[in-house]
């Protein structure tokens, strides 16, 4: 259990089902095999954790079969929506049956451990694509990518959400290369948002993850309303260390250290992008 409480409505806006394998077997093309870890279970964490709603990034080990996804969607009671991965090909009628299944955005990986290619060409079919349908593109790469991916993300016409910040050198500080690049990308574009996201992925040193919160605390009081948080539960290619989800939570307060902040990121900012019927 955290010691923080989030606040009521609070979104975890990047966590991942896989399966179950029994109905929705993993992509041929899968560069790991998860465990299943289905909705029951996710739904269940966000009730321990103390949240009130998930958004589900599709797993790469999915492929673009957004079915495990949209099965979870559609338990949760309108308290979960959604990030496809699609094909390329993908046609009209099967994006309109994403966004009625609870879809508003899609995701392009850059991950060379995760997928074989990714196409820049194709991906941005596919951003002119979803523009019309007002969903966002997410996106993943490491920090040693970002000045190729310059150009492609200047064509990108949505919003773009970045995971994990593009995987920044938390150990350089916040005044870092890798900080600073990144500001310079939100800077020049005032529609890039950042997801706050994984200290156990990005901060080698572990718990408490110190060089984590040094790092990211100063990009959340800067662009406050541009920041996103999420468990990534159930933590894919974690598996020598898979962080303890309580202890994930408690660090939400030590990069968001107001209640503004904290009410921003876990709520204002995911239910604008995700539930913007909702009027908040
Ligand atoms: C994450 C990170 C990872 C995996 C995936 O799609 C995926 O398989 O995103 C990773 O291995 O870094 O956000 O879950």
């Amino acid at each position: 259990m955290p010691r923080f409480t989030p606040p009521p409505g609070a979104v975890d806006a990047h966590c991942h089902v896989f399966g179950p394998a029994a109905a929705f077997p993993v992509s041929a093309k899968a560069k790991y095999l998860p465990a299943d870890a289905g909705p029951d279970m996710l739904f269940a964490l966000r009730d321990r954790l103390g949240f009130t709603r998930n958004v589900i990034v599709q797993a790469s080990c999915h492929g673009s079969d957004n079915r495990a996804m949209l099965d979870a969607i559609a338990r949760s009671g309108g308290t979960a929506r959604g990030v496809a991965v699609v094909d390329p090909a993908i046609s009209d009628a099967e994006l309109a049956a994403l966004h009625a299944g609870g879809v508003r955005g899609v995701r392009f990986n850059f991950l060379k451990r995760l997928v074989d290619d990714a196409p820049k060409d194709k991906f941005l079919d596919i951003a002119r694509r979803i523009q019309p349908l007002g969903w966002h593109v997410v996106i993943y790469f490491e920090a040693d990518i970002l000045d190729d991916l310059r150009p492609f993300l200047a064509a990108i016409p949505t919003l773009i959400v970045i995971d994990h910040m593009g995987r920044p050198d938390v150990a350089q500080g916040p005044a870092g290369p890798d900080m600073q690049a990144l500001r310079g990308l939100m800077d020049a574009r005032p529609d890039i948002w950042i997801k706050v996201t994984c200290p156990d992925r990005l901060d080698p040193k572990g718990p408490p993850w110190d060089d984590f919160v040094h790092s990211v605390r100063p990009l959340v009081e800067s662009y406050p309303d541009r920041v996103l948080w999420g468990t990534d539960w159930p933590h894919p290619n974690m598996q020598d260390a898979v962080a303890d989800d309580g202890a994930l939570v408690d660090v939400i307060p030590r990069i968001a250290p107001t209640a503004e902040l904290q009410h921003r990121l876990l709520v204002t900012n995911p239910m604008a992008l995700y539930w913007p019927e909702s009027g908040r």
